[in-house]
């Protein structure tokens, strides 16, 4: 009797274990390969690429990145990025000898959060249970840069992605140019505002979600009230958006917050799970703290919300996320 308690204790803990490395639902675990570190990345190819590039007819050029400074916001407990100089003119008019003949430089620094500023997270960035994308282990993200960082599922898989048609869906001016703080942007907002835009959305796009969430972090001006502003709710995608992306076959979505969903999620227990559902399950890339103002006007005045969309991350090898400048071009 003993011994059939053992067997199938053993046997309870082995399915939870198994378990723990499944993938949600839906998933891409497994569609491009059991190695495969790129996830939605893939579903871009040479083709969409040369077909995005095709939409460029006035050579306009937004930048969507917002300046990489200290009075932006990042997620509470992140640190603004810092920038700081190490040489400059002041140093020569004080006095200091010019020790490389005729020339003279300036020379500075940057100290700040991967996720601080307008970023992708890589799909090391987020996942639940022992497992990210594509059942890769926790323990291969590991310090920096001794361990080498994110050993599996980098930010550097996709150096050379993130490039092709890109779709504004504006859901703030859809709503009237104002939605209410913490707002939950739901699927039937996104499919409303495209079918009123009439834009479909096709496979392999970055799709971006306009909700006004920076820009009126930015219209704040008392350093306190921004601090509670980022604190409160943020307006953001709710879960049935997930579907959504799983259906459209997206390599991305990003938008003008801080966390790309709802915060606080309407069920306490699934805090920043949305999170888990892209990054972990679909291997669908998540780009926040976007600045998407010139070029929503932009689209309202002609009508056009597609537009080439370069928006590579930096190259930085087991990074679990990158601050980028996206240009979208039209
Ligand atoms: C967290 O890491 C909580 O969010 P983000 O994806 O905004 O960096």
């Amino acid at each position: 009797m003993k011994q059939i308690c053992i067997f199938v204790l053993i046997g309870l803990l082995t399915i939870m274990a198994g378990a723990r490395e499944k993938p949600g639902d839906p998933n891409n675990w497994g569609k491009w390969g059991k190695q495969d570190e790129r996830g939605a990345a893939n579903y871009i190819d040479a083709k969409s690429i040369k077909k995005a590039a095709a939409l460029i007819d006035r050579g306009k050029v937004f930048s969507l990145a917002i300046p990489i400074d200290n009075t932006g916001p990042v997620y509470p407990g992140r640190v603004p990025p810092q920038h700081f100089m190490v040489a400059t003119g002041a140093d020569y008019v004080a006095g200091q000898p010019n020790t490389l003949g005729k020339m003279k430089f300036a020379d500075d620094y940057i100290y700040m959060p991967l996720q601080g500023s307008t970023q992708w997270d890589a799909l090391s960035h987020a996942w639940y249970d022992n497992s990210l994308y594509n059942k890769v282990d926790q323990a291969a993200i590991k310090s920096a840069p001794a361990a080498g960082g994110a050993t599996k599922l980098g930010i550097e898989n996709i150096k050379n992605s993130m490039v092709g048609r890109g779709v504004l869906i504006d859901v703030l001016a859809f709503k009237g140019g104002a939605l209410p703080p913490g707002y939950m942007i739901t699927r039937a907002d996104i499919e409303k505002t495209l079918k009123s835009q009439r834009t479909r959305v096709k496979e392999g796009d970055i799709v971006l979600i306009r909700t006004g969430f920076v820009p009126d972090y930015f219209k704040i001006t008392d350093p306190a009230a921004r601090i509670a502003f980022v604190s409160g709710p943020h307006t953001g995608i709710g879960p049935d958006v997930v579907d959504w992306v799983d259906k459209m076959e997206i390599a991305g979505i990003a938008a003008d917050n801080l966390a790309l969903e709802v915060l606080p999620n309407p069920d306490p227990e699934k805090s920043l799970s949305i999170h888990g559902s892209l990054l972990r399950d679909l291997g669908v890339y998540i780009g926040e703290i976007w600045w998407f103002e010139e070029l929503a006007a932009d689209c309202a005045e002609d009508g056009r919300y597609e537009f080439f969309l370069a928006a590579q991350p930096l190259n930085i090898p087991g990074a679990v996320g990158s601050p980028l400048n996206p240009i979208a071009i039209k």
